[in-house]
């Protein structure tokens, strides 16, 4: 069986899941919003994203289980939403770079919000630079279409892709991921340390909210403090939790 066909499967049979990663404040450790993480789990195991997203991007198979996911995500928003009071933490749910390429892009991100009576706010958007290269105009378009809606946008896997840092400044987005591959060494290696430091100053000059993927220690978190990164995720803090594990830890203590 191909992956191909336990995409299409999952898609028929309704065999996707979502698990939620925290994002807390880097430096008060508060609970700050979840990041939507896509799993499939078919009869002989998981499959990992890592190795079925890139068949749904070559398969075209992205454009509906991007669709599923923004939709699931919408939903399980929506059943959070009695129990998350006057200002409710939001979700931020990854793009695909066919996805960023769709004319009809915000009515797909609007219609969601709306069909679940959900507020703008509550759902964020995660691109990647490389998601972002194969139609820039139009992706860029479609960026500014939906922030001015009020749904916001992170650049995931920042210091990984091609661009230069001055092409930060023409993205619209709120927030910039410093990828876990910076992140490894920060407290042991001189050169990834001022790195991030002057990513981190660079995306604060430019009005942008910096935050630090792949935290797995407290000798990392204790440097990005430093460094005055203002959110953080990773093993350090939670593994992507289940519906239930969030129902049962963060929903239950609001
Ligand atoms: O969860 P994990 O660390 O295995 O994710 C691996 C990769 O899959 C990451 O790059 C992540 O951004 C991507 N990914 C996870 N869920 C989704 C999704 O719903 N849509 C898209 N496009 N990518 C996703
Ligand atoms: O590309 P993206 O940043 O969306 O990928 C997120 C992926 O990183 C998910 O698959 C998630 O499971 C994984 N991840 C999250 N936190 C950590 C961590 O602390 N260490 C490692 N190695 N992977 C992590
Ligand atoms: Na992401
Ligand atoms: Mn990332």
């Amino acid at each position: 069986f191909e992956v191909e066909q336990h995409l299409q499967q999952a898609l028929n049979e309704n065999r996707f899941h979502v698990e939620y990663q925290p994002i807390v404040d880097i430096q008060s450790g508060k609970l700050r919003s979840l990041e939507a993480l896509l799993r499939l789990n078919v009869d002989d195991g998981p499959i990992s994203p890592g190795e079925f997203i890139p068949v749904a991007e070559d398969t075209g198979l992205i454009l509906p289980v991007g669709e599923w996911v923004l939709r699931a995500v919408c939903r399980q928003i929506g059943t959070w939403r009695p129990y998350m009071g006057d200002n409710p933490m939001p979700v931020a749910v990854n793009l695909a770079s066919e996805q960023m390429g769709l004319k009809n892009l915000s009515s797909l991100v609007l219609s969601a919000i709306y069909d679940n009576d959900l507020r703008h706010s509550q759902l964020q958007l995660e691109v990647t630079e490389t998601s972002l290269m194969k139609n820039i105009d139009r992706a860029i378009q479609n960026m500014e279409e939906i922030l001015r809606h009020g749904v916001h946008f992170s650049l995931d896997d920042f210091g990984t892709g091609y661009s230069s840092l001055s092409y930060l400044q023409r993205l619209p987005v709120t927030k910039v991921k410093l990828d876990r591959a910076f992140i490894q060494n920060i407290d042991t290696n001189k050169h990834d340390r001022i790195l991030a430091k002057n990513i981190i100053n660079l995306c604060h000059e430019l009005n942008k909210i910096t935050v630090a993927e792949g935290i797995e220690t407290q000798s990392q978190l204790d440097t990005l403090r430093e460094l005055g990164c203002d959110l953080g995720q990773g093993y350090f803090f939670s593994r992507p939790l289940t519906t239930e594990a969030i129902n049962e830890r963060i929903i239950s203590n609001q």
